[in-house]
């Protein structure tokens, strides 16, 4: 249908978007046959890292030891008192709790922890999921599945039932960039036994690592081959880490027709003490990332950088390698005001050639408040492009929109990742 108005152009948008079905890329949800590998519920909600960096802000005594010492529960009480009793919950991490005890019906307020916890004691993992799954408006999310992993190894070995396959394995790969002589040790444990130095792996060791990611591809059958990357990463490097890059992870990638998801500009455990809310960012090598896209045409590449500082550049550098995805806005930027702008500009330079957001979940109930907020922001920026196109003397077609939104929340990573829709 024909839009006219501004009016009718932004309530288009606004229903294109929410009502639109997710595909999640980037989670770290698990099916429930992982077991207790699946977090979720309100006690994993209030623990999140996210909110573990934001209490210690809130108790400066409180020392890290005596925090983790505590028992799960009564770290989620004190959290809840400290972020949302004695303090209103304004950050985007806490906001996002609200949202989420909002949506599975508990009224928001001093009492919601133990009505929450009340609430989903009656619940199933299985019906947990199914109530996230709905009321998100998510129909998949992509895990990260870590064969370097000791219990999630033995899950995929033991290869126990049933699938679920509203969760798909993504092959988490971190582990192959570490310094080679760790690297070969790891691998031998598994019986992938390969030969090299600080250098990186020799012939043998080469083949082991692509023998390995062979025998994990066809075990899990995964959307992408995943990593997380350091700022520092180049490309090409005469290290380890480069050769292990140029000589076993893209060549398997090509010849799987594979592609690589690479989450670049973490530095790990800047703050040890906080484990894993102690991580921070810098700012990555867009430079790596178009030589990687350029000497590598047949692999696709989502990419996803952690500092605001280099999204302006990512998206030029997209514009000169079509085989080159932007996703997300990851981690510290998946706030309402970095997704407005880094939404805009992807808009303005890519037009709907990406994919504006993934959640990062790690407790199921996550995917709720990630994807209310994101759709609202993004539906917004949306809406002020197709007003602009409305001004500009462009026939607008809610029909149109429906599809332009499709791609962006679902079909850009399903074909790119050459999944079934
Ligand atoms: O490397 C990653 O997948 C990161 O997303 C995580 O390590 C990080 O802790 C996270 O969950 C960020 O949202
Ligand atoms: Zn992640």
């Amino acid at each position: 249908m024909r839009l006219t108005t501004e009016k009718a152009v932004r309530a288009a948008v606004r229903k294109a978007v929410d009502s639109a079905a997710v595909v999640d890329m980037h989670t770290h949800l698990f099916e429930p046959r992982f077991g207790g590998m699946l977090l979720w519920g309100i006690d994993e909600l209030l623990t999140y890292h996210y909110l573990v960096a934001e209490v210690f802000r809130a108790r400066p005594e409180l020392t890290c030891a005596e925090f983790w010492q505590m028992p799960k529960p009564a770290q989620a009480e004190l959290i809840w008192d400290e972020l949302f009793v004695k303090r209103s919950p304004v950050s985007e991490a806490c906001r996002g709790v609200v949202t989420c005890i909002e949506a599975l019906g508990v009224k928001p307020g001093p009492k919601a922890l133990a009505e929450t916890r009340k609430l989903l004691a009656r619940r199933s993992p299985e019906e947990h999921v199914d109530a996230v799954f709905r009321l998100a408006g998510v129909t998949r999310a992509v895990m990260t599945n870590d064969p370097f992993d000791d219990a999630e190894r033995e899950m995929w070995l033991a290869g126990k039932g049933p699938r679920d396959d509203r969760f798909v394995p993504a092959l988490r790969i971190d582990a192959l960039f570490g310094e080679w002589p760790a690297v070969a040790k790891k691998l031998a444990a598994m019986g992938y036994k390969g030969g090299g130095d600080a250098a990186g792996p020799d012939a043998r060791g080469i083949f082991e690592v692509k023998r390995f990611l062979g025998d994990w591809a066809d075990r899990m059958k995964p959307a992408y081959l995943a990593a997380s990357l350091p700022p520092d990463l180049d490309y090409p490097e005469s290290n380890s880490r480069g050769r292990v890059m140029a000589e076993c992870v893209l060549p398997f990638a090509r010849e799987r027709k594979l592609p690589a998801a690479f989450m670049i500009g973490v530095r790990k455990l800047v703050n040890p003490e906080l484990k894993l809310a102690g991580d921070s960012l810098g700012l990555s090598k867009v430079e790596a990332v178009e030589r990687l896209c350029r000497d590598w045409p047949d692999v696709r590449f989502f990419i996803t950088l952690l500092a605001r500082e280099n999204q302006h550049a990512l998206c030029i550098a997209a514009r000169k390698f079509r085989n080159l995805t932007p996703f997300g806005c990851w981690w510290f930027l998946n706030d309402p005001s970095i997704i407005r702008e880094m939404t805009a500009e992807r808009l303005e330079l890519l037009g709907l050639s990406m994919i504006p957001q993934h959640s990062d979940a790690r407790v199921l109930d996550q995917l709720i408040y990630k994807w209310t907020h994101s759709r609202m922001v993004i539906g917004e920026v949306l809406a002020d492009k197709y007003a602009d196109l409305l001004a500009a003397g462009w026939v607008v077609t809610s029909e149109q929109v429906r599809s332009d939104v499709d791609r962006l929340f679902s079909q850009n990573f399903l074909e790119l990742a050459g999944l079934k829709a």
